[in-house]
């Protein structure tokens, strides 16, 4: 008896490794991981494109202002990226399982070979590793549930680059065998592995189909919460369940720790330029011109509904300490958390339909929806339509 026997004995008690040559259904064949790959490569590109407008708008860019117009673009491109990305998961899924068996394939004899097989396998766990982190974090942010240390955003935006390289260079080398998989018949059989003569229970027309059907189904099972004629259809809607006013909450005045100072009777807001300040309660708020405007609450987290908001144009508040459109910080009487303060660009400032509004579909606002008074602008991501507005101040 030596040392290592007990872990030889181990290692002769777990089943061997499979091989490549183990897998033998037809419907893992290339001409099928194609014709998905194709449709995951469309919602990849979406949530990219869309992604990037997402992060354009919710990052100060001096030099390349995000557009305010038209007020509801914010609400269809983040739509799209959930969408997409929700699309996504049931194609990736049934992507992965068709091409699995690639994994156990032997390496290859001669240095050449092995080097080649490491990299070909080194950028395919790139490109797994990060779809699968972008699709699965961004799943958890949509159920609004952030169990991680990291900063979302910029990690999801971070790894949105690496998967989409990876896409571009997976698609660059395998462009000779999709080309043929995409021109030739589904059921062609020029490009299988070899040993793939087992036929299941399913076509392959059967297998596709019923992935367009999944990803069908987690799109219609989630999408009512930002497209309104499907909010009966969606089980899994996120929000799509009515808050106080109509509307969803995305964080109660309870939970943001204001309630007291949201209803003080001593509130007035703060208009601050340069040395001076001028306050304003309630009451003088409402007697300054009132302007109604539709506007849409898009949050980043893929729900959206629109109100309709009665208030004071941004523009106007800031004539009262005599300044012309300029960016303004904006500060919530919430005192922690990541959206306490926000800036409002010079563009959104000049646009007549952004307003500290004062009501919603004409009642006072509810304390949830940001009493006494709140931002609400056209093609702004929900995050920065700040509740709870305690002070405006404009760049002198
Ligand atoms: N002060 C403050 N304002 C805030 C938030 C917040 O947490 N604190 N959440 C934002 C987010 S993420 C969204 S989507 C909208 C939601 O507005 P609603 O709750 O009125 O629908 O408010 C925004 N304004
Ligand atoms: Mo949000």
């Amino acid at each position: 008896m030596t040392l290592l026997d007990p872990v030889r004995r181990a290692a002769a008690r777990r089943p061997p490794a499979p091989a490549e040559e183990d897998f033998t259904s037809r419907l893992r064949s290339p001409a099928v991981a194609a014709r998905i790959g194709l449709w995951l490569g469309v919602t990849f590109t979406v949530a990219f494109l869309t992604g990037i407008v997402s992060h354009w708008a919710q990052s100060p860019t001096p030099w390349l202002s995000f557009p305010s117009r038209p007020a509801w673009g914010y609400r269809v491109t983040q739509g799209l990226h959930v969408v997409s990305g929700t699309a996504a998961i049931p194609l990736l899924l049934v992507k992965l399982w068709t091409v699995y068996p690639r994994l156990f394939a032997s390496f290859g004899r001669g240095a050449r070979q092995l080097l080649v097989s490491a990299l070909e396998r080194a950028s395919i766990a790139v490109l797994v590793a990060s779809a699968v982190f972008q699709l699965s974090t961004g799943l958890m942010n949509s159920a609004q549930w952030y169990p991680w240390a990291f900063s979302f955003r910029s990690t999801h935006f971070a790894v949105a680059w690496v998967a989409i390289g990876a896409l571009v260079v997976h698609v660059a080398v395998k462009l000779p065998v999709i080309r043929a998989a995409l021109t030739g018949h589904v059921d062609d059989e020029g490009q299988d592995r070899a040993g793939t003569d087992a036929d299941g229970a399913l076509s392959r027309r059967g297998l596709l189909r019923s992935t367009w059907v999944a990803s069908g189904v987690a799109v219609l099972a989630s999408a009512g919460s930002t497209v309104p004629l499907l909010r009966e259809v969606s089980v899994l809607g996120v929000r799509s369940g009515d808050g106080p006013q109509g509307l969803p909450v995305n964080k109660s005045a309870r939970a943001a720790g204001v309630t007291s100072s949201a209803l003080s009777p001593s509130y007035a807001l703060e208009l601050v330029r340069g040395g001076t300040t001028v306050r304003l309660t309630r009451e003088q708020l409402l007697a300054m011109p009132q302007v109604t405007e539709e506007l849409p609450i898009a949050c980043v987290e893929g729900w959206s509904a629109s109100g309709t908001w009665t208030g004071v144009r941004v523009k106007d508040l800031l004539a009262e300490v005599g300044a012309e459109p300029g960016d303004v910080v904006v500060t919530s009487l919430q005192t922690s958390g990541p959206y306490t303060t926000t800036l409002l660009p010079a563009n959104f400032v000049a646009d007549d339909a952004t307003l500290l509004a004062l009501q919603l579909d004409g009642e006072d606002l509810s304390i949830d929806h940001g009493y006494p008074a709140r931002v609400i602008a056209p093609n702004r991501p929900g995050v920065l339509q700040t509740k709870w507005v305690g002070r405006l101040e404009v760049e002198a």
